[in-house]
């Protein structure tokens, strides 16, 4: 099924000038751009973004973080793109990530994790919504998934 999930490029992916490697591993893997930016986050839309996390001890400290710099926000689109992109992002805190997954390979921080992913259609809907206008994301041609899918069967496979 092809899904379409936002991806935060955090400040610290930013400043670090990871943003290339970042996003060469989600291309890599085949997933679609659909949608990218540089923006500044802004404390309104930092508190929409991580309404569900306001009340936590750590709140504060993550409206601070995400906020403390341009963020690079992606629309990814492919075949089960919200598990695929958080598999590929790693556990939270990224000392504790997998070896392999961006978090586990650049990261040992559990706040500045380098990388926010959608983890549910619920949350990618809404989440996009937030971050893209309609406008600002793009359909991807048939032509492009044809070495990425199989395509005969219609879906893609
Ligand atoms: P994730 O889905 O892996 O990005 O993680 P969560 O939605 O659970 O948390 C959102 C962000 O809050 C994390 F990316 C980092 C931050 N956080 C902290 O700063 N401290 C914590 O103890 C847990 C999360």
């Amino acid at each position: 099924m092809m899904q379409r999930t936002l991806v935060l490029l955090k400040p610290d992916a930013v400043e670090r000038a990871l943003v290339g490697r970042i996003l060469a591993r989600f291309e890599a893997k085949g997933l679609r751009l659909a949608g990218l930016k540089l923006i500044q986050v802004t404390p309104a839309l930092a508190e929409r973004h991580y309404a569900a996390h306001r009340g936590k001890p750590f709140y504060a400290g993550l409206i601070r973080f995400i906020t403390s710099g341009p963020v690079v926000a992606v629309c990814l689109e492919g075949r089960k793109a919200i598990e695929s992109v958080r598999r590929i992002t790693g556990s939270t805190d990224a000392a504790e990530a997998a070896a392999g997954s961006i978090r586990g390979d650049f990261s040992s921080s559990n706040r500045f994790n380098l990388v926010h992913a959608s983890d549910s259609p619920e949350s990618a809907a809404q989440e996009l919504a937030n971050f893209f206008a309609p406008g600002e994301l793009v359909d991807t041609s048939r032509e492009s998934l044809r070495w990425l899918y199989d395509l005969s069967e219609g879906d893609p496979l």
